[in-house]
């Protein structure tokens, strides 16, 4: 056997959310090059639309639905519908994520509760609708967009890392409990990626952005395609063995006090 053949997806379906642009996009990318069949969901049908021919311009026949995460019912629908027109659902790539930018005592509770109901409550309900149909077809790889904020914490972004360390826990957790059905569970941490989510903090001048340039050893900004190897890797048979582990995808961020002042 080649060992490369470990890394192919070829015949299975993979369901990432939240990607009709962005770090989904470049990982659904990245599942059709290894073999994959795409399907994806966004909020609103104009994006579902833009997503769809997005993927077209690479060659790429995806599945695109319109789908709220945070809500069950739609979720529910969703998953039966993917069943029906595509296939079960071998891959699931927990993406779909927001932000909220504000200092947490200017914060609203019903603005954290929002930012948790997408990153951390989401992934949950996905999750419970697909690792069913993972246990009666004897395996299933889950994949949950964790963060630097999984492990630090910084002004203004209390929700996020909140919300992003609990989906650490929520990762370990799905691994302990559903390992024994062959279903592998892994986060990934991309350091700081070039999206229109960090789109604010690259502006020109801005001062995140030499920041976060003395704080990665790379000493650059991620590209979503500096995700894609990483993401099959978890979603392959290559990754048999692997549970519960987030590979963090950061340059070195992790690792590194910062820049030592010339
Ligand atoms: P992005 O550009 O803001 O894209 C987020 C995607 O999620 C959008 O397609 C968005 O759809 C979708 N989404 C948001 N709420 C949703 C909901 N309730 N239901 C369905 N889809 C929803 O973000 P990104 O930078 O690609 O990040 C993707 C993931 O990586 C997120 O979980 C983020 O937290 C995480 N992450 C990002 C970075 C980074 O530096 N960019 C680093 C670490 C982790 P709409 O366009 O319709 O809102
Ligand atoms: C921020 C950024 C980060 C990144 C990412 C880092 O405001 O600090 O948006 O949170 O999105 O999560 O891993």
């Amino acid at each position: 056997m080649n060992i490369l053949d470990t890394f192919s997806l070829k015949g299975k379906v993979a369901l990432i959310t939240g990607a009709s642009y962005g770090i989904g996009f470049a990982i659904a990318s990245a599942y059709a090059d290894a073999g994959a069949k795409i399907v994806f969901n966004d909020l609103k049908q104009d994006l579902v639309d833009k997503g769809l021919e997005a993927y077209k311009a690479l060659g790429i026949e995806a599945h695109g639905y319109v789908c709220d995460v945070t809500k069950e019912d739609q979720v529910a629908y969703m998953i039966a519908k993917i069943k029906e027109e595509v296939g079960t659902i071998d891959i699931l790539v927990n993406n779909a994520g927001i932000i909220k930018r504000i200092p947490m005592c200017e914060m609203s509770a019903e603005e954290f509760r929002q930012v948790i109901d997408v990153d951390l409550n989401a992934p949950f309900i996905v999750s419970k609708a697909v690792i069913p149909s993972m246990i009666e077809k004897g395996h299933g790889k889950i994949i949950n967009i964790c963060s630097m904020m999984s492990e630090l914490g910084r002004e203004t972004v209390s929700a996020y890392a909140a919300a992003k360390g609990g989906l650490k826990m929520l990762t370990k957790n799905i691994a302990s409990e559903y390992g024994e059905y062959n279903i592998q569970c892994n986060g990934i941490g991309p350091g700081y990626i070039q999206t229109p989510q960090t789109a604010p903090l690259r502006q020109d001048g801005h001062p995140f952005n030499s920041f976060i340039i003395s704080k990665t050893p790379a000493a650059r900004w991620g590209t979503t395609e500096d995700l894609m190897g990483p993401a099959v890797f978890l979603a392959s048979d290559a990754s048999d063995f692997v549970n519960g582990h987030i590979l963090y995808v950061d340059g070195g961020i992790l690792a590194y006090i910062g820049k030592q002042p010339q």
